[in-house]
């Protein structure tokens, strides 16, 4: 029986990574950061007891930025797989938190490889980073493993100092750490401040007659967007190889923020017609003429990703991974997730009232 270690354990891909290595069969650890509410609702399913016996699933408290917090919870655990998924993951946000998302998610990834060297577990234990298609930034697409980097964002330029050190250890001191340079990833658990969550979100409240109107930013952005479950099932086989590598993974289909709005709406009915352009664009409403939807300068990012689609040639050769889900289905499912939790919350509203 493996174990593996999962640092972001509590985020929309720890959740689908520690349910998909328990199916498994592995007995997995994860770090969660300390709260003063629960953050642990992704893997409120998965929980045990801890007076249970036999338990495989386990959470620690920890921090990225605490490095003999990490060395001491690798050392108790002694884990064979590490997957790095740890980040303070929102792009714009990097921009107000340049230094933290530096520590958390640059020097972060540094203090997880010298923890396996410290312990001199550096041979025995193996290594997945979660590397980003950030770090393109504006390289033509499609973007491969043979793409040069222009990261755009405090966000990509930590990463991409998470991804060279990775590389140099693997070099250096010939551990097994690969690089899953991954396209974005969505499902019915993303982030709520993403942009696909927050328009499947809106599109559900709206609906439900508890929004007025939606306020994005750049409606021109091009993103590669797959199904996060296809995703950490890569990430998986990343790590299974049996050399250390690096690898992108992406559907290979571009469709822009105004794509997935008009798709969102589609699937509850609604109908939208644009009106103007930049910042003055406006969705519409094309049976009752009311705008839904508003463009919103605040969420210009100060430097922006234009167009990402990636070519996953080499992580269909190598690793015999494809994707799944396809863009619609994504969309789809993203809105219906949203539509049963507002009829959830709605019904709890009315029991707890009557
Ligand atoms: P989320 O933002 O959903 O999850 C991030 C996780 O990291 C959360 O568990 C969060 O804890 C934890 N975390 C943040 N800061 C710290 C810290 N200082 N110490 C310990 N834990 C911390 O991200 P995703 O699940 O979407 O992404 C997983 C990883 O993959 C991230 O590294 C992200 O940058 C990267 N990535 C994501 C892509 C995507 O499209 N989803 C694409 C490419 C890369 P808490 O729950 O308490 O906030
Ligand atoms: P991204 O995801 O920056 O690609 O990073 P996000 O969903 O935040 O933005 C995608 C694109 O949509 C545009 N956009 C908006 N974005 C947000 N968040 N809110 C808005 O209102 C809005 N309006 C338009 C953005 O400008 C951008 O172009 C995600 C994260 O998961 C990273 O951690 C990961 O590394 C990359 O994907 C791959």
């Amino acid at each position: 029986m493996k174990t593996a270690l999962i640092t972001g354990a509590t985020g929309q891909d720890g959740g689908l990574l520690a349910e998909f290595l328990l199916a498994k069969g592995y007995i997995v650890h994860g770090i969660k950061r300390r709260s003063s509410s629960f953050n642990t609702g992704r893997v409120e399913h998965l929980y045990q007891d801890p007076h249970e016996a036999d338990r495989r699933f386990i959470l620690h408290y920890g921090d990225m930025t605490d490095p003999t917090n990490l060395i001491r919870i690798i050392q108790d655990v002694q884990p064979d797989e590490i997957y790095n998924l740890a980040a303070q993951s929102h792009v714009q946000v990097s921009f107000e938190t340049p230094e933290y998302t530096a520590n958390a998610d640059g020097l972060g990834t540094l203090r997880i490889l010298e923890a396996l060297r410290i312990l001199g577990m550096g041979e025995r234990t193996r290594f997945y980073q979660a590397s980003t298609s950030e770090l393109f930034g504006d390289a033509p697409a499609p973007q491969s493993e043979a793409t040069p980097f222009r990261p755009r964002s405090p966000y990509a330029a930590a990463k991409l100092y998470a991804y060279w050190i990775v590389v140099n250890y693997r070099e250096a001191y010939g551990m097994h750490a690969s690089n899953g340079i991954l396209f974005n990833h969505e499902g019915a658990t993303r982030g709520e401040t993403f942009v696909t969550r927050k328009i499947t979100r809106a599109v559900a409240a709206i609906e439900a007659g508890l929004q007025e109107r939606l306020y994005l930013g750049n409606m021109d952005a091009m993103r590669d967007w797959g199904h996060a479950r296809d995703y950490v099932e890569g990430m998986w086989r990343i790590v299974q190889q049996e050399t250390p590598d690096d690898y992108v993974l992406a559907t290979g289909e571009a469709h822009s923020v105004r794509e997935f709005v008009e798709a969102a709406f589609a699937h509850v009915g609604i109908g939208i017609e644009w009106r103007g352009s930049g910042v003055d664009e406006t969705g519409i409403d094309a049976a009752t003429g009311r705008v839904l939807v508003e463009v919103d300068p605040r969420y210009f990012r100060p430097t922006e990703v234009p167009f990402l689609q990636g070519d996953a040639s080499k992580a269909r050769a190598t690793l015999g991974w494809q994707p799944k889900v396809g863009f619609r289905q994504l969309v789809q499912e993203m809105v219906q997730a949203d539509r049963q939790r507002i009829a959830l919350e709605h019904n709890a509203g009315r029991r707890e009232a009557g």
